[in-house]
């Protein structure tokens, strides 16, 4: 079978990560995105696939369409985009929170993941194929206290996600949306700035979900016939049963 030219965001630490590791075990052909140039070649040195290294901030959107554009011609035709880069920055109620955290939530995980969006999906227009995988959140489907601007930025990934799907719906592109809820990444340490003690306690009074759990997920969405699409895909640990409701152990 041909393989997939495929494009990860974030694909230096956690769900991004896990997802590179599952499609470079099936020798894909992957571009792998990220800020942090020596865990981009760590994952370049450790898989045997053919992959492409890709540093830019997808905040910056001459840096992305900089950089997908000057791709190889043989690594232009992208079939399969997965919209993963993102993260949390504070956990506080509105009148309290941090500009600059606002800032870099709405940035990345909202405009950030547009401009990749953009400056791939030329050629899948043109080709009238292809698959977009983004990763949306819990967040994305309900809002909890102290959630709001990171809630705000997945709900508005789900949005678009939508108008994608409308707006490619006459050029066979199928377009995906992965909601987890509690993933223990790397996730919560950026989200309270290093805090180690405070990150540890999201995640050990439950069974959360692990990042190869989503990789999984994203799989199944990919592994579906071309004629179907998974469009939404919420996958949430046993112990939680919605973003606030959690069987936590102590
Ligand atoms: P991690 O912190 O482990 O990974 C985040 C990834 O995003 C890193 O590879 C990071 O790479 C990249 N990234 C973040 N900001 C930028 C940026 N401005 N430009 C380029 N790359 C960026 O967290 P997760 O793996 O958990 O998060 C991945 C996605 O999953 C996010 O969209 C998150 O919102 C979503 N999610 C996470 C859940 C969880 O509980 N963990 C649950 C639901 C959704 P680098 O720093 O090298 O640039
Ligand atoms: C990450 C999961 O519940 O911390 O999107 O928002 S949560």
């Amino acid at each position: 079978m041909k393989k997939k030219t495929i494009l990860i965001t974030g694909a230096t630490s956690g769900i991004g990560k896990a997802t590179a590791t599952l499609f470079a075990q099936r020798g894909e052909r992957l571009i792998l995105c990220g800020r942090r140039q020596e865990r981009l070649e760590e994952l370049q040195r450790k898989f045997t696939c053919e992959s492409q290294l890709l540093n830019f901030d997808v905040r910056d959107r001459t840096a992305v369409f900089t950089a997908i554009d000057g791709l190889p011609d043989d690594w232009k035709n992208i079939d399969l985009l997965i919209n993963n880069a993102g993260n949390a920055h504070g956990l506080d109620p509105v009148h309290k929170a941090n500009l600059d955290d606002w800032d870099a939530m709405i940035d990345g995980n909202v405009k950030g993941l547009m401009y990749v969006t953009k400056a791939v999906l030329p050629q899948m227009v043109h080709r009238q194929a292809g698959q977009i995988v983004n990763v949306g959140s819990i967040a994305g489907i309900e809002v909890y206290p102290n959630g709001n601007v990171y809630c705000a930025s997945k709900f508005a990934v789900d949005a678009f996600t939508q108008g994608l799907r409308l707006d490619l719906n006459p050029y066979g592109i199928r377009i995906c949306a992965v909601h987890p809820g509690l993933v223990e990444t790397e996730f919560s340490m950026v989200r309270f700035k290093g805090d180690e003690e405070r990150s540890k306690k999201v995640y050990d009074t439950l069974t959360p979900l692990t990042a190869a759990d989503v990789a999984n997920a994203i799989a199944y969405m990919v592994d579906a016939p071309p004629h179907v699409t998974v469009a939404d895909l919420t996958l949430l640990p046993t112990d939680q049963a919605n973003a606030t409701v959690i069987n936590r152990k102590k």
